[in-house]
């Protein structure tokens, strides 16, 4: 019976949502991952929740009209997909990349709801972006392209309503362009945007963020299974923001992560990465990872097009514990085959939904341990949480201050998602506890405010 509504809910938002293949994928997840708790308690069901929490409570998509350095007007999309305000004001990321649609915002607007709930803070869930491509733009594109994006998003933002923060492709640099904006449209210096730089109501440590919390949830899980992330071996996809800080956690805690990528390529450096000169080459440089292969003659540089057929040329690498940290469906059935062949233990997700479907089953079946997104990656947010508080109190905390924070928040997560697959009879499935453990406090929350 339960079963049967769940897929009746899943056939409703594959008519209703079109196209939208990456949104029916996460909701997939979530529902089948929850069956447990609707088994145990009939009011989820009673009270249509399925049904109300997969209709965004709002979805605003707008023009942007920007102007190139050649004088030329250039358009592109705005999206803004404010999901569930349940438990707190949206919050959520801002994603620039030519991919971005409608159902990719929707997917990961989805996915944040839980995520937040997770984190113990009262956010609620939201996400946005563009189909702008910030590659090989100019300083000045970006700047008026980011101006002319907040001209629109500011009507529907602010300190206790929506409050934007930086996804692929938004990085401190937009961020300030987009605040700039913000503040000269509504006249408010506020927490309505987080990732701001440390001189101007940023937090110290957010932008180390999501990378640490990664780095600490996954050393929390192998806590449990009488191992520590000292010593391993580590690959981590990317080279943004998530993955250079989890590379840089990584060494601080003993680890050895020898293979980062980007759109371009893979960099395999066997005696460990050097992380000095990967900021240097990806962050200050905004550079491709062949510049790193230049710099150190004695790593392998695999290109992209020389990718094995289907395959990612990452995950081919033997390790002990990989991190899927660039963008969603990055590691697939061919990709887990060859984790396990290579002895991976631990497949931790720095991304939002990095793995296919298919490949976690394999990883399950398999006997790999498995930390999942919106469990492992919350350091991000959570500390946008944390940026929100001292802007509010017009406070600033120091580095080890917000640090320590961001540790406990992941020793929670890890917790509640442990103690929620253990309450379900499924020890140690932490999918199916961190479901469950974000689904619920949404869920009760939604049932508390009624029909609205
Ligand atoms: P960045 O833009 O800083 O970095 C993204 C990295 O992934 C880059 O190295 C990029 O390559 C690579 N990449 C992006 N898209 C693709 C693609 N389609 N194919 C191949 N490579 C790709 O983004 P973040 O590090 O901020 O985000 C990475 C992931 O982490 C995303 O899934 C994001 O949603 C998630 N996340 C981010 C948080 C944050 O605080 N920033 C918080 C929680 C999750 P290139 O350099 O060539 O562009
Ligand atoms: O996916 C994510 O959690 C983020 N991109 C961070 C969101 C935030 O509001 O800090």
């Amino acid at each position: 019976m339960v079963k049967t509504k769940v897929e009746e809910v899943l056939n409703y938002i594959k008519k209703s949502s079109p196209g939208q293949d990456e949104f029916y994928q996460a909701a997939r997840e979530v529902f089948e991952s929850i069956i447990p708790l609707l088994e145990a308690d009939s009011r989820y069901l009673e009270q249509n929740i399925l049904e109300r929490i997969i209709v965004p409570e709002r979805s605003i998509i707008f023009r942007v009209n920007w102007i190139d350095d050649s004088g030329k007007i250039r358009t592109n999309l705005g999206y803004r997909v404010q999901f569930n305000s349940a438990i707190g004001p949206y919050k959520g990321g801002l994603r620039f990349h030519p991919t971005v649609s409608l159902g990719t915002v929707k997917f990961l607007g989805f996915e944040q709801i839980f995520k937040n709930a997770l984190t113990g803070l009262n956010i609620g869930g939201a996400k946005g972006g563009s189909n702008f491509d910030p590659k090989g733009k100019s300083d000045a594109e970006i700047m008026r392209f980011c101006q002319s994006f907040m001209s629109e998003l500011y009507k529907y933002i602010g300190k206790n309503r929506d409050i934007p923060a930086g996804d692929i492709g938004v990085g401190q640099r937009e961020i300030g362009y987009l605040f700039g904006q913000y503040k000269k449209l509504t006249g408010d210096f506020d927490g309505a945007i987080t990732g701001k730089g440390v001189n101007w109501g940023g937090s110290l440590a957010r932008k180390q963020a999501t990378g640490y919390g990664s780095v600490y949830f996954a050393n929390e899980h192998l806590k449990v299974y009488n191992q520590e992330i000292k010593g391993k071996t580590c690959l981590v996809s990317g080279s943004g923001n998530v993955a250079l800080y989890t590379i840089e956690k990584l060494i601080q805690m003993g680890a050895k992560p020898v293979a980062c990528s980007d759109s371009r390529g893979t960099v395999y450096h066997k005696k460990g990465l050097d992380i000095a000169s990967l900021k240097a080459v990806k962050e200050l440089k905004r550079a491709s990872l062949k510049e790193y292969a230049n710099l150190h003659p004695d790593c392998e540089y695999i290109d992209v097009a020389h990718y094995p057929k289907g395959a990612h040329a990452i995950w081919q690498i033997p390790c002990d514990v990989a991190f899927p940290s660039a963008t969603q469906n990055e590691l697939n059935l061919q990709d887990a085959k060859a984790l396990v062949k290579g002895g991976c233990m631990l497949v931790n997700e720095g991304a939002n939904m990095p793995t296919t479907p298919d490949a976690i089953d394999y990883l399950q079946d398999m006997g790999v341990l498995f930390s999942p997104g919106k469990a492992a990656n919350a350091g991000g947010v959570a500390t946008s949480q944390l940026e929100m508080s001292q802007n509010a109190s017009m406070t600033q905390w120091n580095f080890e201050q917000v640090d320590i924070k961001l540790r406990q928040i992941m020793k929670n997560i890890f917790k509640i998602a442990y103690k929620t697959s253990k309450e379900f009879d499924r020890t140690g499935d932490l999918i199916t506890g961190a479901n469950i453990a974000g689904f619920r406090k949404v869920a009760d929350s939604m049932i508390d405010q009624g029909s609205v």
